[in-house]
């Protein structure tokens, strides 16, 4: 395994939706250990501390919840993420899930830097493919996958360098996806993975799929895991549980084949509400889940199967 300089970033960013609590989801990662985790597998850690978005003005919008805060730290953490790069691997400690639109965009500038395509693995029980037109909840965490693919206009968000294109998303450990998100999505080449699928094929069979793609086409990938891809009996901080998400050896294979590929540039960890944790078990999986993602494992398999 080749070490990495992991950049450990705090984004406690907690204006993606109602509920409260993803505020203290970095410093939870912290306690429950993963730079420790990551230096143990060998890796040099930086923790940077937290990110803090520009000062805004709170516009009230008769439907999109904290607009105005949700912007500004798009364009903070859009900056931090690219300039992380320089640096080694970006590893964004959420905050909730809204913090995605501005890892992204970050990513997105890098590789376009690089001349490289970027690929992101959505690990989700949710698509996040909502416009500001589309949303009914008006809950902003709901609608990354829909602002970095240009799919409709983002007003005073920060420009795109280009649109992520459909063929580079994969989002998989689906179970809640909204009729305008379905509907939107089925018209384009984002490879959709529920949970259907994953119980009929397993989950190594379409994730090694697009891990292909992904070497094939030398890209980078960026990899955004959600608490709630997790079933909440195994991950219950989280504020919407979606019952019949992924186990953890689904998760731990998830990642184990990440690790094996090489291809991961930058993680996200999101969504993690520390108040519905029970004695730090979810920010602990999670320490293990990054970890299984950056090396750990029993025995290196040097070939994949899938
Ligand atoms: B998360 C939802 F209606 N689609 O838009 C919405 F079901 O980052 C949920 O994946 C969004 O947790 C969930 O509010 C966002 C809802
Ligand atoms: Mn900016
Ligand atoms: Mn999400
Ligand atoms: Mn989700």
């Amino acid at each position: 395994m080749k070490p990495h300089h992991c950049i450990l970033q705090g984004a406690p960013l907690d204006c993606g939706k109602t509920r409260r609590g993803c505020i203290m989801g970095p410093d939870a990662l912290r306690t429950a250990g993963l730079a420790e985790a990551l230096s143990s597998l060998g890796h040099r850690v930086t923790d940077i501390g937290n990110i803090a978005p520009a000062p805004f003005t709170d516009a009230p919008h008769p439907k999109l919840h904290r607009l105005s805060e949700t912007i500004a730290w798009t364009h903070a953490l859009a900056d931090a993420t690219e300039t992380a790069f320089d640096q080694g691997l970006p590893i964004t400690m959420g905050g909730d899930h809204a913090l995605a639109a501005g890892t992204v965009l970050g990513a997105m500038r890098h590789a376009a830097r690089q001349e490289r395509p970027l690929f992101v693995l959505w690990l989700d029980a949710h698509s996040d493919f909502h416009t500001l037109e589309s949303t009914d909840s008006g809950n902003l965490h709901g609608t990354p996958m829909g602002y970095v693919t240009g799919r409709s206009a983002f007003p005073d968000w920060p420009a795109l360098p280009a649109p992520l294109p459909y063929e580079n998303i994969a989002m998989i450990g689906l179970r809640s996806v909204d009729p305008a998100e379905r509907e939107a999505l089925q018209d384009t080449a984002i490879t959709r993975v529920d949970m259907r699928e994953i119980d009929e094929t397993g989950i190594a069979r379409p994730l090694g799929a697009f891990l292909d793609r992904v070497t094939a086409a030398n890209g980078m990938l960026h990899v955004s895991l959600d608490v709630d891809f997790l079933d909440p009996a195994v991950a219950p901080a989280v504020g919407t549980t979606v019952p019949g998400g992924a186990t953890v050896r689904e998760g731990h294979l998830v990642m184990e084949m990440i690790n094996d590929s090489g291809l991961m540039t930058s993680l996200d960890l999101v969504e993690l509400n520390p108040f519905m944790d029970e004695r730090g078990r979810t920010a602990e999986l999670l320490v293990d889940l990054a970890a299984s993602a950056m090396g750990r494992n029993v025995f290196d398999r040097p070939t994949r199967a899938f």
